[in-house]
């Protein structure tokens, strides 16, 4: 569990906008999580809430070593162990991640292929490139034809994806052939995104599995759907179609609100709406719409992995991540809070009629007891983000005295995607992983981890990421990193080349120099985790580190998670061959034998295993001994040793 926190958060304006909040007499996530404890059993896993005849409760004894007549006992009414109990836990959050990620990759398709079709003429096909290179993966012909024709043949290929009942998903090709080996030995290859995750609510209904093994295959098998399925396919349809991000520089932090523009803050997951918005918020019609109400201008800005996605396609600055929603409403400054699916908390309904602040819904799927719900039709998208606009405008005028934008803000850079490293490191006529492996395989780079996930409130908010990533970074870890953990770093400053002097091993600093990046790369949303995963692919096959991906010397890590889309997210990449370790708290703790199985067992079956670890530092050197381990069974370990810089290799560097 969790230590008790001293701090709420190490972001100043975070504590700040608390403060403020408690003036104002306004609950908040962090006044709310004060009185409501988490339940020590349901947190372990041991509760079991499947059937009428419980919730039955069998918390692992505290304080003694259990007796096995005592372990006996210690099962729900029906009998299920403690086994069960927590494996099937464990599946449900596999299952509810698998399938939020899913749906937001089947609504993605559902726009492309009205676009493809013409049928929502504001969209159109960004990434010619990109859209050839996936027809050629998905041995679709490209001929001659449009690139609407060729987008609608790979849209219905795609869509099939989510209902498919056998085969396999066609994107765990893209993974090395070792790989795709072991899923196939392993029986987790998964056949359709939809079918994994149907099955795994049935098997985990009352007196069905009930072999914590087998249900934990059905994790592996389900989270891969994730990963190689839904997330892939909207990360890939999501660059065609608003375009393959670049990297861009912004701001970030609740100052990026104005005090004399109408702020319209866009939050949830899924890009269609957002990229609207910021088409049109410049629209001259709408600023000046704004100005007749005494305003200067319309501020766009972005929450959580809403805000990820219009930051690496169009710069957009961010307001805050998962921790921060309701406090930008208590700036007092927020005309309206935009929100589609995931990561909205119910309590940003209450907090915002304390002010003048409306919240609007847009998506059928999604919606709260009030507030207003305005439609998002991606048919006619541009309309619809103008009369959202214009409700915010209309608000303007009601905004109160009661205002306090924090000034403070903190620039970054973001979008570097999969395909923008490649160009990155090897440029533009011989783009390249290869500067990256030879820099892994000469030592400079020790290794590469992806920290990604949440905010938690029952963890200070920030501290984990930060004091992770500079742990990573201090010994020569490349970090990649996605949501609302790569917030947290921007906010630290670390999500800047410069960052690399001030905070990189002297490895790793010299080659950010050389190439011009920062030491913690920014690859986009949650749902673009499937970049890392690309990004290792293309590791593995550019030679020198092995053949599969759990030979890299590699790691993931999730410090402050919190929801069920982390835990698919983790099950992924350790199906997927990658080292992983979450903190907070962990949710089997409640069987040693489901935790013993995901800690240790799953790196004999898929080359990576789960872990906890609450403390950041300690967990980053559990992600560096990890790192180590690889870099011994490929060899390479003893070039770190030499990796001490004269200036002939400096010149080198600084020539390749
Ligand atoms: O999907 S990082 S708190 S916003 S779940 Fe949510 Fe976590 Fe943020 Fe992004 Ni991902």
């Amino acid at each position: 569990m969790a230590e008790e926190k001293e701090t709420k958060s190490i972001d100043q304006v975070t504590v700040e906008m608390i403060e403020k909040a408690a003036q104002d007499g306004v609950r908040v996530v962090f006044s709310r999580a004060e009185t409501t404890k988490p339940c020590p059993i349901g947190a372990e896993g041991s509760c079991c809430s499947i059937c009428a005849m419980g919730p039955c409760r069998v918390p692992l004894p505290k304080g003694k070593e259990e007796t096995p007549e005592e372990k006996k006992k210690r099962t729900g009414v029906c009998g299920a162990t403690a086994e069960t109990i927590a494996a099937r836990n464990f599946l449900r959050k596999i299952a509810a991640g698998a399938a939020a990620h899913g749906d937001h990759g089947r609504r993605v398709v559902e726009a492309f292929l009205l676009a493809a079709r013409g049928e929502a003429p504001e969209f159109q096909i960004k990434d010619e490139q990109k859209l050839l290179q996936l027809a050629l993966d998905l041995g679709i012909d490209i001929g001659d034809r449009s690139n609407n024709e060729i987008a609608v043949d790979i849209g219905e290929t795609l869509i099939k994806e989510f209902g498919k009942q056998e085969g396999e998903l066609l994107f765990l090709k893209r993974a090395p052939l070792k790989r795709q080996e072991i899923w196939r030995q392993q029986g987790v290859a998964p056949r359709g995104i939809d079918r994994e995750v149907v099955e795994a609510m049935h098997r985990t209904h009352m007196g069905v599995d009930q072999d914590y093994q087998n249900l934990l295959k059905q994790g592996a098998r389900a989270a891969l759907a994730d990963g190689w399925g839904g997330s892939m396919i909207a990360t890939e349809l999501q660059d065609i179609l608003f375009g393959t991000p670049a990297p861009v520089y912004s701001q970030i932090n609740l100052g990026v609100l104005k005090p004399d523009e109408v702020n319209l803050i866009i939050h949830g997951h899924e890009p269609q709406l957002a990229e609207m918005l910021a088409v049109v918020a410049q629209d001259a019609e709408l600023v000046a719409y704004a100005k007749s109400k005494g305003a200067k201008g319309i501020n766009l800005a972005g929450m959580c992995c809403t805000a990820n996605e219009i930051l690496m396609r169009h710069g957009v600055p961010i307001a805050g991540n998962f921790l921060q929603q309701e406090l930008a409403i208590v700036t007092g400054a927020v005309e309206a809070m935009v929100v589609d699916v995931q990561c909205i908390m119910q309590g940003l309904v209450d907090v915002a009629s304390c002010f003048h602040t409306k919240i609007i819904t847009t998506d059928h799927r999604a919606k709260m007891e009030g507030a207003t719900h305005m439609e998002f039709d991606d048919r006619h998208a541009t309309e619809s983000a103008r009369a959202i606009i214009r409700a915010a405008i209309d608000n303007f005028p009601n905004r109160s005295q009661n205002v306090r934008i924090p000034d403070n803000r903190t620039g970054l850079i973001a979008g570097f995607s999969h395909e923008t490293i490649n160009y990155l490191l090897g440029g533009v006529f011989r783009a390249s992983y290869r500067p990256l492996n030879d820099n892994i395989i000469n030592g400079r780079i020790r290794g590469v981890a992806g920290v990604v996930g949440c905010n938690n409130v029952r963890v200070t908010h920030d501290n984990a990421h930060v004091i992770m990533v500079k742990e990573l970074i201090k010994n020569d870890v490349l970090v990649l990193q996605t949501g609302c953990a790569a917030m947290a770093c921007a906010k630290a400053g670390l999500l800047v080349p410069e960052a690399a002097a001030q905070y990189a091993g002297e490895g790793l600093a010299s080659v950010c120099e050389a190439v011009g990046i920062p030491p913690v790369l920014h690859l986009g949303a949650c749902i673009d985790n499937s970049r890392i995963l690309i990004a290792a692919t293309a590791m593995v096959k550019d030679g020198g580190l092995g053949d599969d991906l759990s030979d890299l010397p590699a790691a993931g890590a999730a410090p402050e998670w919190m929801s069920e889309k982390a835990i698919s997210i983790g099950q992924y990449f350790v199906s997927s061959g990658v080292f992983t370790v979450f903190g907070v708290n962990w949710p089997t703790l409640g069987s040693k034998k489901v935790t013993d199985f995901l800690f240790k067992d799953m790196e004999d079956l898929y080359g990576g295993m789960w872990a906890f670890e609450p403390d950041p530092i300690k967990a980053a050197k559990l992600m560096i001994e990890q790192i180590d381990k690889k870099r011994k069974a490929l060899g390479i370990d003893k070039a770190r040793e030499r990796v001490l810089y004269d200036m002939e290799m400096r010149r080198e560097l600084e020539a390749a």
